[in-house]
């Protein structure tokens, strides 16, 4: 093994060229765990760092599709076949603009982790394609996403790889991908995750990120004697993470007074209650509308290009995407006494920021332990699938508040320095001991 984080980083650098987000990923994990590996011969000796960050495999293909004016467009598909040593590959699709093999690979990366967190039987994948579902019709939308599933059916099914949704890929997305997959393989399997309820989806997933979130926000505040109600919560993104938190908050009797989208943030200090979440979710999943028109229906503060993190409250909650959080924000949010910091994004606190709040030893609970609830309630969808049965709500919805305080519980046992609990050192120990163990076990492959 490489002598320091420094050297270790050099060569990830050196060979995985220009792809930052993916840098990003693998120096945090790399600089709690290292200095474990260098305690456990074994992992040393069957170069399981080394191993762990070379995808299994990759592949990328075209997506050809015609709009409705009969325009051809040509979009780049992608699956990062990370790490199959605990299951099946196992990761959301991400239909975006950005999407590029750094960001898929910084994903599927903390996938592993997240997964082995969750003590499902679930490897790790991430994929999609820098296709804009924003401003397409319906018509459009399934075009792509079949033209999309003609390659990608080939090399997933529900024992090789079991894809759902991410950032531009919910319901109707997967609805098309599904058909389209049916269609090809002639075959009625759960090869994806969030479907319909009727035919093969689990009730929960869709809340079940927020859902987890908060329960792990609940968890870490339990340790410091304190909880969600009353709380003032700020969250950032609009969509079905940051909805399915705001709902949870609400229920745990606490206030949520911002949300936010790529184009800007609403401040409501009165808070955004049962009746006022019921519009969010019409306006982002029916209407498909901007945050903006929130402001104007209920008459608040409304900021262009605005982030939520200057504004004072307990608990943070980013919910929309990799970075938001930049250091000049984590000071800001300090500053202003936030305690708590529970990101339901992935990667949503830059490398910088991540100090800031580590320094101040508030409570920070990482993505990949935080939000790894959706995940989990896909691999229940998978078990359910397996059975032919279905769960009630009440029973997923236990299992994933099951899960989600044994995550936390894993947090605590590899994370704890004296009084402070560093959730990212445990997150990131007890995530990589599962797979490290079952890669030695598997042999060198
Ligand atoms: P959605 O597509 O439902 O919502 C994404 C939200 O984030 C939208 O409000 C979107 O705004 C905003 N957003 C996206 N990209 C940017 C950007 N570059 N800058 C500012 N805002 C942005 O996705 P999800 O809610 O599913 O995903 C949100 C986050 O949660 C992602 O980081 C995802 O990886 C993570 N996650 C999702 C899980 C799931 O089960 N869905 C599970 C675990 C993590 P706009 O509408 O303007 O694009
Ligand atoms: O980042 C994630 O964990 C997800 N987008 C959910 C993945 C899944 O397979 O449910």
């Amino acid at each position: 093994m490489e002598k320091t984080v420094e050297a270790f980083m050099e060569k990830i650098e050196e060979k995985n060229p220009g792809e930052k987000e993916f840098h990003q990923a693998v120096r945090e994990f790399i600089e709690t765990v290292m200095p474990f590996v260098r305690k456990n011969e074994k992992y040393q000796k069957y170069k399981i760092l080394e191993r762990i960050v070379e995808p299994e495999r990759i592949i990328i293909f075209r997506v050809p599709w015609v709009d409705d004016n009969g325009e051809i467009h040509i979009n780049r598909g992608y699956r990062v076949e990370m790490n199959s040593a605990l299951g099946p590959y196992k990761g959301g699709l991400r239909f975006h603009p950005t999407v590029n093999l750094s960001i898929l690979k910084f994903l599927a990366f903390e996938q592993i982790f997240k997964n082995s967190l969750t003590g499902l039987p679930l490897g790790g994948g991430k994929g999609g394609a820098d296709f804009d579902p924003k401003g397409k019709t319906d018509n459009e939308v399934m075009r792509f996403c079949q033209s999309f599933m003609n390659e990608l059916y080939r090399h997933i099914g529900p024992n090789t790889d079991v894809p759902a949704g991410d950032i531009g890929v919910g319901a109707r997305e997967i609805g098309y991908l599904f058909g389209q997959y049916k269609k090809l393989k002639n075959e009625f399997t759960g090869a994806l995750t969030g479907k319909g309820f009727n035919w093969g989806g689990s009730l929960i997933r869709p809340e079940a990120t927020g859902y987890g979130c908060v329960y792990f926000a609940e968890e870490m505040l339990k340790t410091r004697r304190e909880s969600i109600k009353g709380k003032v919560c700020v969250v950032s993104g609009s969509g079905n993470v940051a909805q399915h938190t705001v709902e949870k908050v609400l229920q745990f009797g606490g206030k949520v007074v911002t949300l936010s989208d790529s184009s800007g943030v609403i401040y409501d200090p009165d808070g955004i209650d049962k009746e006022k979440l019921e519009f969010v979710k019409d306006l982002k999943n029916v209407k498909r509308g901007r945050i903006k028109e929130y402001a104007e229906k209920y008459g608040c503060e409304y900021v262009e290009k605005g982030k939520p993190w200057n504004i004072k409250c307990d608990i943070a909650f980013p919910c929309a995407t990799q970075n938001e959080i930049e250091k000049k924000d984590a000071e800001n949010l300090v500053s202003n006494g936030c305690k708590c910091v529970c990101e339901g994004a992935n990667m949503p606190t830059t490398l910088e920021a991540l100090e800031v709040f580590l320094e101040a030893k508030i409570l920070f609970g990482p993505g990949k332990a935080a939000n790894a609830g959706g995940v989990a309630v896909s691999g229940l969808e998978m078990t359910q699938n397996s059975l032919h049965l279905y769960w009630s709500r009440e029973e997923v919805e236990e299992k994933l508040r099951n899960i989600m305080q044994n995550i936390h519980k894993s947090c605590v046992k590899y994370g704890k320095e004296g009084d402070f609990v560093n959730y990212v050192k445990g997150a990131n120990i007890a995530g990589f001991v599962r797979v490290a163990d079952a890669m030695i076990d598997q042999g060198i492959v």
